[in-house]
């Protein structure tokens, strides 16, 4: 079966929207091939316009934990839609999400509700900005916290798949604001604070980076951060918009036992819809207007809708073994590809957390932005070809991460790795 649709709509596409795509990473430039346009998903399966079926692993890049169109969630959505879709004013469902994720993340003392993972950390930022008075952020090379200005300076994501890690229409003025240190290296957060005494307002981290593949934190290394933001009075930011609720109920916070200052979320506590929040400690959200000077608003924010979904979803994530049952299908799917890959010869590495992973065409380790762009992405490319050709939809890009759900059955991830098998073959 060919993609004679998905083609034809690409080049319709081209027409009225730049590059074909409303979100870079979808665009499979770095494959070289037209994306496939999508019809409709259900479960672990997504379908496109020209009629093949594929195992999915973007998940749209990490909401569908419970896995598409679940029954619940339609069924909440359908009661909900009758009653307004917006209302530009308070509603309990408000209350009730920001409860729930409170409980969650002790350490967000308040929660604001927004509309993207993007709008959440240029809020937390600000916050962070006029809470301390001090203009500059780090960040580290290779995580990507959205699009905000502050915050496209060497950024993971598409950003680096296109290799463009520093944005065009970003003010020098403002770019010399935002310094970057190296994942896993604390010297190199130390130097900097140092060159910069009293300016930083804060660091902001992926506690479980996603954005440049996977990387995990290594020992000591968010506690390093802690101990240097707590000496400083610095505002530590931790950017759980990937992390939260998928890696454990309480996100990285929870594995590592660190409380961040601000914490970032999105993409999981909507459900599939567009939301994404801020909180942190109560000193510094009281700064957020109508308490305090920091402005931040939105039409949509605390959309019903989006809200319901989220609340549902953290409802059925609250059921016993959820994150264990995760946690063994993604260790039972790493470790087979592995020895396959292992078998073929193939230099590899896999690092992975519950529900998400990423293959590294690299004999790595990869443990920062420098290690893991030594993949080869050209043989990415062909992989993803190979598995798109056998029913599997991968993220496509080496650096990003493929995200497991709780629909994905035994059958799936046995098919997942003989596919795997039979492209590795073929590399
Ligand atoms: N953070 C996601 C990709 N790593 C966002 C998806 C997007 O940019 O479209």
């Amino acid at each position: 079966m060919g993609r004679k649709k998905s083609i034809g709509l690409y080049h319709r596409a081209l027409e009225v929207i730049p590059g074909g795509v409303n979100s870079p990473v979808r665009a499979f430039q770095a494959i070289g091939v037209p994306p496939s346009f999508i019809e409709r998903a259900k479960g672990s399966k997504i379908f496109d316009v020209d009629g093949h079926e594929y195992i999915d692993y973007v998940g749209s890049w990490g909401p569908m934990i419970l896995g598409h169109a679940h029954p619940k969630i339609v069924a909440a959505l359908k009661k909900a839609l009758p009653k307004g879709t917006s209302y530009g004013a308070p509603t309990p469902l408000e209350v009730e999400l920001a409860s729930k994720v409170k409980k969650a993340f002790p350490s967000m003392e308040l929660v604001r509700m927004v509309s993207s993972g993007t709008e959440a950390v240029m809020s937390a930022i600000r916050v962070a900005r006029g809470y301390t008075g001090r203009p500059n952020v780090i960040k580290f090379e290779g995580c990507y916290h959205g699009h905000g200005d502050s915050l496209l300076v060497k950024a993971g994501s598409g950003a680096t798949t296109f290799g463009i890690p520093d944005s065009l229409g970003i003010p020098e003025d403002l770019a010399k604001h935002t310094q970057t240190a190296t994942y896993n290296d604390l010297e190199s957060v130390k130097i900097l604070v140092s060159q910069y005494p009293e300016q930083i307002a804060c660091v902001i981290v992926e506690p479980i980076a996603g954005n440049m593949g996977v990387v995990l934190p290594e020992r000591g290394f968010l506690e390093g951060l802690r101990k240097i933001c707590d000496e400083r009075g610095i505002v530590l930011i931790f950017d759980e918009v990937i992390s939260g609720f998928r890696t454990a109920y309480g996100g990285a916070q929870e594995i590592y036992k660190i409380k961040a200052d601000m914490t970032c979320l999105g993409k999981i506590i909507g459900g599939g819809l567009p939301v994404g929040a801020y909180g942190g400690k109560r000193a510094m959200m009281d700064k957020v207007s109508p308490l305090g000077g920091v402005y931040q608003a939105g039409t949509l924010s605390g959309n019903p809708l989006a809200m319901t979904a989220g609340i549902t979803t953290l409802e059925l994530l609250r059921a016993k073994k959820v994150y264990q049952d995760l946690g063994k299908k993604t260790l039972y799917l790493t470790e087979k590809i592995a020895e396959c890959a292992e078998e073929r010869g193939l230099p590899f590495t896999i690092n992975q957390a519950t529900g998400l992973f990423t293959l590294f065409f690299t004999e790595g380790p990869v443990r920062d932005y420098r290690t893991a762009k030594t993949s080869n992405p050209k043989r990415f490319a062909q992989f993803f070809i190979e598995m798109m050709k056998q029913g599997i939809y991968l993220p496509p890009s080496q650096f990003e991460a493929w995200f497991i759900s709780l629909a994905h059955t035994q059958k799936d991830l046995d098919r997942t790795i003989e596919a795997c098998d039979a492209a590795f073959k073929r590399l």
